[in-house]
């Protein structure tokens, strides 16, 4: 999509700390951290939300979910714990309507929650 700042991302008009690449999945650090690690995992693909995934994009997710536990791993946080959610629509916070997973650790975090 070309007015995503995700797309941008993904095809390096915008600059970006990545931390895993592969054919289909970028995972980069979050340019306003909500935790001492604090990495965002994008599909290539524009899929806008979970809400708004089709039956083919399912591997995907599951791919962006593997991405996330190896990020954990080399980034120091598995044994430590972390968090990995993707918020859906204006009551969660979307604020990127490109799907993405935070993946946050390295301190306790606080309980979800409104
Ligand atoms: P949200 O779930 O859509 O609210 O999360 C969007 C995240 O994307 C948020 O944590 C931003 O700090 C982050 N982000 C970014 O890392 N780089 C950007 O250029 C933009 C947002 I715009």
């Amino acid at each position: 999509m070309s007015d995503c700042i995700f797309c941008k991302i993904v095809a390096g008009e915008l600059p970006s700390k990545k931390v895993f690449e592969n054919e289909d999945i970028l995972a980069f650090h979050d340019i306003q951290p909500a935790a001492p690690i604090h990495v965002l995992i994008i599909p290539k693909k524009h899929i806008a939300s979970l809400a708004d995934a089709q039956a083919e994009d399912w591997s995907t997710i599951g791919q962006m979910q593997a991405a996330a536990a190896q990020v954990a791993r080399e980034l120091d946080v598995e044994e430590s714990g972390y968090r990995v959610i993707t918020n859906v629509g204006a009551n969660a916070g979307q604020i990127v309507h490109h799907i993405h997973y935070h993946l946050m650790g390295g301190a306790r975090l606080a309980p979800l929650g409104v």
